[in-house]
């Protein structure tokens, strides 16, 4: 298909498009002190462009018969579209003069998006960066995922501690959603199976279901940066199937006839707010199979339009990854869409579902490996468990039974059904077996997947386990959260880095030339005090530029150790109280992380950060020396905020529990500087920028290992350091509560009493070594900014494009688009 070149925008034709959406679309004539008018009518004259190009991807996607990878999560984290889909088309500038034109500045109509927030954190965010990746990078590419009514709340402290309210993210529409009502599906659930007896003697499975619910798409269309294509995510919202029962309403039954109705919409309505934690509720495995059995419908029924019943070529169109066990009942829909509703026999179907599944882990935690009572299963799913079972006694009777003939233990160890009280179905189990490819999310995240999570797994299918590592956009991530770094990038860089991130490893020549440290460090400087403003205008504390910007911007758990940091802090605070002299350079710790709702221990050190940071930020006795803020509902539009102006990173995860981690690699891309355990991606960053651009502390994954061995005594550790001992105390008396003892007193209940399970106590020393020779590094400037530099040079390897890039060679084997 040729298409001819378009000529580009011009600020003037852009302006008459968005004069015309605020005259014609929203009827909004006087629009001067209207940005949220102005920032929909802008939205809606980028779709005219958006729509154009997504006609084009998909008539190219049609005439090229392209393999195309379905990507299946129960999240996704946008963020804002805006300012990246701008970016992405290239009317970045022209918009900005059409809008100065109409008298605003394009960056408050910006401030006047909401965020898309339909996910948790790194999983729903890498969700995100991949999209943006496949599409700059012209693969057939369509994200599959929930149409949440509510996505992740929003948080607000009150008296310190974290209040939820909902997420009301298209309570006045969204602009950058198509519903598609040619495309609904029905979603049968719960009823039972009938067997019925055929004339050649075989049987015929028949589900009857007790409820049918309808899937309702909605498509976001994702723009590739400099490229051709636009692809879509396609949501799905889920809705009552016979709307309305008027008899009932006529019968006065208003709540009846509505019941329904509000049950079926109750499957989309809000995100769960776990990161990293199952609770096994019903309603989220609902959740799940809604998502899942929509999408199998959808994937199914686009191939059919290009092949009809010939499934000849369904395992070479199409792959579907799974994000996480969160999907995996896709598995057994597929299963059983293919013999129930296309009369595949058993070993077809299987053999198909054998080519078109992968799966990504992204956790070794235990309480984050999915499990479903088989109880349940059977209630909502009659049908699927049935498969699952067939599934499973094939796999044991064959493939566990011929590698190891006879042994009990490891058929029990392996079964994708758990025994005991409770019968347990093993997702993580049904995944491995099926997917032709497993792959954990950094290396050393990968080799532990191998070596501890599925040894035998590793063992029974040689080369399925495997790695890609994680990786961001550095569209959104750089090039648009950070333009002034980005435009001295632009002076020294040949390519197109947005394009081609290890381009930036030119950058590198001058991490010694004394101009580009000052235009480097001036920029920097420039985002702290656009930061302290900020961070003024959401806490009312106020900042020194001059500061260390040292941030901790993550989900809040205890594994990724908020509290070490803030033990660190405490630390500080005393050598200050101690002697008002100790010599150390200026610190803003700057903090942003959600606690799930139900995450006690998580929510008390929000509290006991807050707690402190109003004492610390009140003290007169320790000058500016120290601050500590806590910025409320830290969200993708936040982090785009804090990361341009952060000095510091810190990644500082118990050894083994964060699989990669990706904020990592945001604020390194910015120039900051990290200081982190040996876990995750931090491993590859260390390697990419060098021991000396990089402060790495604390027990290594053998020695935690080690440590368990030996029998781990946390005691020892407060006991053994004056400074930890007293810290501890402050948290178990009054100091910051006075009259309410103990009231901080949870941390360091869990540290000791606990039994300290993420080894806080054990990296203290370390830690507080690393931070004080970061302190060190900072003083001296020209060194400080050399180490800033090199980071920013030496982060090609962590683009998205990348991680794709790798999937595509290694699992995927798609081929671009022309
Ligand atoms: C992992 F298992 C999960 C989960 O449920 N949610 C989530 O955000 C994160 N993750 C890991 O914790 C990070 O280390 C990783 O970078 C990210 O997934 C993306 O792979």
């Amino acid at each position: 298909m040729a298409t001819a070149t378009k000529k580009p925008l011009t600020a003037a034709q852009f302006k008459t498009k968005v004069l015309h959406h605020l005259n014609f679309t929203s009827s909004e004539v006087d629009f001067q002190d209207n940005p949220s008018a102005v920032l929909r009518a802008v939205c809606l004259a980028v779709n005219e462009v958006v729509y154009e190009k997504l006609k084009e991807t998909n008539a190219a996607h049609t005439e090229q018969k392209a393999r195309s990878v379905n990507y299946l999560s129960l999240e996704y984290l946008m963020g804002r579209m805006l300012s990246n889909n701008l970016h992405n088309l290239n009317l970045f500038d022209i918009a900005q003069k059409a809008v100065a034109d109409l008298g605003f500045e394009l960056e408050d109509i910006f401030e006047e998006g909401h965020d898309l927030a339909l996910g948790n954190g790194g999983l729903g965010r890498l969700a995100a960066c991949f999209l943006d990746s496949l599409a700059t990078l012209d693969y057939n590419a369509v994200g599959y995922g929930i149409h949440y009514q509510h996505g992740l709340f929003e948080q607000q402290f009150h008296k310190c501690r974290q209040i939820e309210t909902p997420d009301e993210w298209r309570e006045y529409g969204n602009p950058w959603e198509v519903c598609r009502p040619e495309a609904v599906q029905e979603i049968p659930l719960f009823g039972s199976v009938e067997t019925q007896a055929q004339v050649d003697g075989s049987v015929k499975k028949i589900w009857h279901p007790g409820q049918i619910i309808k899937g309702v798409p909605w498509d976001v269309p994702i723009v590739g940066y400099n490229s051709k294509t636009v692809n879509v995510l396609r949501l799905w919202e889920s809705r009552a199937c016979s709307h309305f029962d008027w008899d009932q309403f006529n019968a006065g039954a208003y709540q009846d006839a509505h019941s329904a109705q509000n049950q079926a919409e109750t499957i989309s309505k809000v995100l769960y707010p776990n990161d990293e934690t199952e609770a096994g509720k019903e309603l989220r495995f609902i959740q799940q199979y809604f998502f899942c059995a929509c999408s199998i419908k959808d994937i199914i029924k686009r191939y059919q339009k290009q092949y009809g019943d010939d499934w000849s070529e369904f395992a070479n169109q199409t792959v579907i990854q799974l994000n996480d066990t969160h999907p995996t009942i896709a598995i057994l829909e597929l299963m059983r869409t293919l013999m129930d509703d296309y009369d595949f026999n058993w070993d077809n179907a299987w053999a198909m579902c054998r080519q078109v599944f992968a799966y990504t882990n992204h956790t070794l935690l235990p309480e984050a490996l999915e499990k479903w009572a088989v109880s349940m299963f059977e209630r909502v799913l009659p049908r699927h468990l049935e498969i699952l079972y067939a599934i499973n006694e094939q796999f044991l009777n064959h493939e566990v039974a011929r590698m190891w003939p006879g042994d009990v233990q490891m058929r029990a160890r392996l079964s994708l059904i758990e025994e005991g009280q409770q019968k347990m179905v093993r997702m993580a189990h049904l995944c491995v077996v099926t997917s032709f490819k497993v792959n954990g999310v950094a290396q050393i995240h990968s080799d532990l997947v191998q070596s501890d999570l599925f040894p035998e797994f590793n063992k029974l299918y040689p080369g399925k386990l495997t790695n890609v590592t994680n990786g961001v956009t550095p569209r959104r991530w750089l090039k648009a959260c950070n333009p002034k770094l980005s435009k001295l990038l632009d002076t020294v860089v040949k390519n197109d880095w947005a394009k081609e991130l290890s381009s930036l490893n030119a950058v590198a020549e001058y991490a010694d030339d004394a101009k580009f440290q000052k235009k480097f460090m001036d920029i920097k400087h420039e985002n702290k005090v656009k930061l302290a403003g900020e961070i003024h205008k959401l806490t009312g504390v106020e900042v020194n530029p001059e500061a260390i910007f040292d941030v901790q911007i993550k989900r809040l758990h205890e594994y990724k150790r908020q509290h070490l940091n803030f033990l660190h802090i405490l630390g500080l605070y005393r050598r200050l109280l101690e002697n008002p002299d100790y010599d150390m350079h200026p610190r803003v710790f700057i903090f942003g992380a959600k606690a799930a709702p139900g995450y006690y221990l998580a929510k008390e050190i929000i509290y006991a950060i807050n707690k402190v940071a109003e004492r610390i930020n009140n003290d007169a006795r320790i000058k500016d020396k120290l601050k500590v803020v806590f910025l409320p509902n830290y969200r993708v539009t936040l982090a785009e905020k804090i990361i341009p102006a952060a000095d510091v990173s810190e990644q500082i995860s118990t050894a083994g529990k964060e699989a990669s981690g990706t904020g990592n690699m945001k604020l390194a891309l910015n120039g900051a500087v990290t200081i982190g355990t040996l876990d995750g991606a931090n491993v590859e960053i260390a390697e990419e920028v060098g021991d000396d651009n990089i402060f790495i502390f604390g027990n290594t994954v053998d020695q935690i290992k080690a440590m368990k061995v030996a029998g781990y005594n946390p005691w020892q550790f407060y006991e053994a350091n004056e400074e930890l001992k007293d810290v501890i105390d402050w948290l178990r008396g009054d100091f910051f509560t006075p009259g309410k003892p103990g009231e901080l007193g949870a941390i360091a209940h869990s540290l000791l009493e606990g039994g300290d399970p993420y080894r806080v106590l054990a990296d203290y020393d370390d830690y507080a070594r690393a931070q004080e020779a970061l302190d060190v590094a900072y003083k001296d400037s020209k060194r400080w900014a050399r180490m800033a530099i090199l980071n920013t040079a030496k982060m090609g390897k962590f683009t998205s494009d990348r991680s794709i890039q790798d999937y595509v060679n290694n699992i995927w084997k798609l081929t671009p688009i022309k």
